[in-house]
């Protein structure tokens, strides 16, 4: 018994070159240790599934208190405080919501290792309820076995391979030149050499002009005075919609449906705000494809390379791109006015990323892909935003096999979720957690299984490669010609609302550096 779990306990590596991976079997066999409590030493004795401890045997009752303590806006500092009082893992079930909780980064390395030939995450039921009710096909986000994979193999040629990226860098480019020339503009039309306003909706046109750039090959035109309306209110939708979810992860959504619950009215209504608007620009795209012959002299976008790659059906094709679309919005936004926030927070650390940045510039004689090669602080300034304030309060998987964990055995299928905010936070995982130090990413201190902001392995975010490139090309953009300030010293907090979120506005100071234009 002993040999086997010095075997289970030892460190796990994981190959993080992982595109391949997918088809070749890396994953262990599922031969599982045999769990029985061994008695040789009692620090190692493997305790049962039942002995985990947390609240998980009456679902309505803590739903209840789970309400009670504003839960389903609070997720993530109930799970910090869970973690508090329980230790590195407890099990919990609200509601209809059952998980084994985690928060260790070794830990974290035995859950992906056991995810399996098709690692399956917690099933949103609220989004494939709205599918099944609407008669549309699952993107590869909800998909899950060989229907999921033979998708992704082909999504990530198109979507996240490093050889795709140089196609998508000029496209971003423009819209971050376009998104400066609006704030100098805005600075103009103050008259105060200076505007002071809360981002967010500028920084949900930048991400939803970049994302449909990348997707459509085309702009929208999101960075001009007037905007398309129905621009707007699929962004719009996109917020509501993420609202709308997190109370249908704790009640179920056939439930809602049938009592006729506002929040599913309204998750049906924002769902058919987003289709309506992503059905209207791949048909735009499809409609031009066909028109055209031959190939096509520059990068068309994701889509169009799908369409004539032609080997996934144009429904998969669209859901696909639909989910892509409506995941590349408040995420990345957010994430930017999260760094935004920390670097007007921290002056000096600002400086000090514009001096890398005008480095960059000058060594690749102003080529952008040349220049990402070269702004290790910017990239890590982002892992810090994401450490901080990431978009997803967790990471989850069914896991396929018997795992033990912190000496209990958790049986496969069991949902087990990796709490990624509280790990963030905690000072035995990082050090002086509360600081904001992109510099941390850097130095040689070990970073295994800490920057899961984009999930992991396999199953990870597939829109990961656009949203690091949109984000690094926008701080690059704002650190050449802004100064970022902040009023006063006040701490912004997170609110869950399926993704977090800043819980008020954040209002932040753009000064241009370089006299006025
Ligand atoms: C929310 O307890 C909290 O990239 C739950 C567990 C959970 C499951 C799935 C996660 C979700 C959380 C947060 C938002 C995520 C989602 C999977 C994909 C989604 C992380 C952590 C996101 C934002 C893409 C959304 C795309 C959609 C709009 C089509």
């Amino acid at each position: 018994m002993m040999a086997r779990l010095s075997v289970w306990r030892s460190p796990v590596t994981v190959p993080l070159s992982w595109i391949g991976e997918l088809t070749t079997g890396v994953r262990c066999s599922s031969s599982m240790p045999i769990v029985r409590p061994a008695y040789s030493d009692s620090s190692s004795i493997i305790r049962s599934f039942s002995e985990i401890p947390g609240l998980w045997k009456n679902g309505m009752a803590n739903l209840y208190h789970f309400w009670k303590l504003d839960g389903f806006r609070n997720l993530h500092h109930i799970m910090v405080q869970n973690f508090n009082t329980f230790g590195p893992i407890y099990r919990e079930k609200i509601g209809h919501y059952e998980s084994v909780n985690i928060i260790n980064p070794e830990d974290a390395a035995i859950l992906f290792k056991a995810e399996g030939h098709y690692p399956k995450r917690l099933k949103v039921e609220a989004w494939t309820l709205y599918r099944d009710y609407r008669n549309r096909k699952y993107g590869v986000l909800l998909k899950n076995g060989e229907d999921w994979r033979s998708n992704r193999l082909i999504l990530n040629k198109e979507v996240i391979c490093p050889k795709v990226l140089g196609n998508f860098v000029p496209l971003l480019e423009e819209v971050g030149q376009d998104f400066v020339a609006r704030v100098h503009k805005k600075i103009k039309q103050s008259g105060q050499n200076k505007w002071t306003t809360d981002l967010s909706q500028e920084l949900f046109k930048y991400a939803l002009e970049s994302v449909s750039s990348v997707l459509y090959g085309e702009r929208l035109g999101l960075m001009l005075d007037y905007i398309d309306p129905d621009a707007q209110h699929f962004i719009d939708c996109i917020t509501l919609m993420f609202k709308t979810t997190s109370p249908m992860l704790f009640i179920p959504p056939a439930l809602l449906r049938k009592i006729g619950a506002k929040v599913w009215q309204d998750h049906v209504e924002a769902w058919d705000g987003i289709f309506h608007q992503a059905d209207h620009c791949i048909y735009n795209i499809y409609r031009e494809l066909r028109k055209e012959s031959g190939t096509p002299k520059k990068y068309p976008g994701v889509l169009a390379s799908l369409l004539m790659l032609d080997k996934l059906s144009i429904e998969d094709i669209k859901a696909s791109i639909t989910e892509l679309m409506a995941g590349g919005v408040d995420t990345t936004s957010i994430t930017l006015l999260w760094t935004l926030y920390e670097l007007a927070r921290h002056p000096k650390l600002q400086d000090e990323l514009r001096a890398e940045v005008a480095a960059a510039r000058a060594e690749s004689q102003g080529d952008m892909q040349e220049m990402l090669k070269r702004i290790p602080l910017v990239k890590g300034a982002l892992k810090e935003t994401l450490r901080l304030h990431p978009v997803a309060v967790s990471l989850q998987r069914y896991i396929a096999e018997d795992i033990i964990i912190q000496n209990y055995h958790i049986p496969a299928g069991t949902l087990v979720q990796l709490g990624l905010y509280a790990m963030g936070r905690d000072p035995k995982v990082f050090s002086r957690p509360e600081q904001y130090q992109p510099s941390r990413w850097l130095r040689t201190e070990t970073h295994y299984f800490r920057s899961l902001g984009f999930g992991f392995g396999p199953r990870q975010c597939l829109g990961r490669r656009i949203a690091e490139a949109e984000m690094q090309i926008f701080l690059i953009h704002m650190l050449e010609n802004f100064r970022v300030e902040k009023q006063r010293h006040v701490e912004v907090k997170s609110t869950f609302e399926l993704i977090l979120l800043p819980e008020k506005p954040i209002l932040l100071t753009l000064k241009p550096l370089h006299g006025s234009r």
